[in-house]
């Protein structure tokens, strides 16, 4: 478990959680347990990702796959435990009202299940040669990377309550979550583009894959110039969820930015 949480991820989905909370104004201590959680969930789906019942991978994070530094058995129960941990994690916040806490792990376990990230990769599976609609794309990336970051900055918001302090308001909850879907699909078309532009090394995992699988991807649906454009207007959108929000610092932003600008 160790091995597939502490070896170098870029940590995106946990610096959502402590930005969303830092923006609001809170303490970003009352955020380590979610932003712990959604890590620890994200590692848990590299793994059994990476299985050869799955995208049959040996590199991640520029290091063996899981499976293939130890063996298959072990992969799959440290993405079990993995997943078990996290919410292990959001139930053990004693500092929080019960009933947030409550709501935290229903906003992990939607993000995680059928109707979530596992939903996605369920798609994503059955995609394989298969041609997507634009609009079906869309909806399987959703699933599948959207709702682990939409969710990150959700918790990030809920994190902003402590037992002395009222809940953040409803409205600007469902601003930051707008924020979170635009940025979550932007991460998406991203991968895309680099998974054409990049090569193993910068990677980190083996390159081409997803052409070389047969997989619909936005460079292959809108062309590469199409996919840039598509991911700096699902940024500029993003930002606009944020403007008139009276957040603090910029963090959200930059990371909105490094989503869009990174290479690996
Ligand atoms: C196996 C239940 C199950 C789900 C897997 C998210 C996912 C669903 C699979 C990952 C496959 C994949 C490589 C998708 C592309 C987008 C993505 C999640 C990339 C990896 O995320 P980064 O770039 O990784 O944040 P690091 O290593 O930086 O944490």
């Amino acid at each position: 478990m160790r091995y597939a949480v502490l070896n170098g991820g870029k940590r995106i989905r946990p610096l959502l959680v402590l930005a969303t909370l830092e923006a609001l104004g809170g303490e970003p201590g009352h955020g380590l347990a979610s932003a712990a959680a959604v890590e620890m969930i994200h590692s848990y789906s590299l793994v059994h990702d990476d299985l050869p019942a799955m995208d049959d991978d040996d590199l991640r994070r520029g290091q063996p796959t899981c499976h293939k530094a130890y063996d298959e058995a072990t992969a799959i129960l440290v993405g079990d435990a993995l997943q078990a941990l996290a919410f292990q994690h959001l139930a053990e916040q004693y500092g929080l009202p019960a009933s947030t806490v409550l709501r935290m792990i229903q906003e992990l376990a939607r993000a995680s299940n059928d109707m979530g990230m596992v939903g996605g990769q369920a798609i994503d599976l059955h995609a394989v040669g298969q041609t997507l609609t634009l609009a079906e794309l869309e909806h399987m990336h959703h699933l599948k990377t959207g709702a682990i970051i939409e969710c990150s900055v959700v918790l990030g918001a809920l994190s902003f309550q402590t037992r002395d302090s009222a809940a953040i308001a409803e409205d600007k909850l469902e601003r930051l979550r707008s924020f979170a879907r635009l940025i979550g699909l932007a991460f998406q078309v991203r991968d895309d583009i680099i998974d054409v532009e990049s090569n193993t090394s910068e990677l980190g995992k083996t390159q081409g894959k997803d052409a070389a699988n047969h997989k619909p991807t936005y460079s292959s649906l809108l062309g590469l110039e199409g996919a840039k454009r598509k991911s700096n207007q699902l940024h500029t959108a993003a930002l606009d969820q944020l403007a008139g929000l009276g957040l603090q610092g910029s963090r959200l932003e930059q990371l909105a930015t490094f989503i869009i600008e990174r290479t690996h």
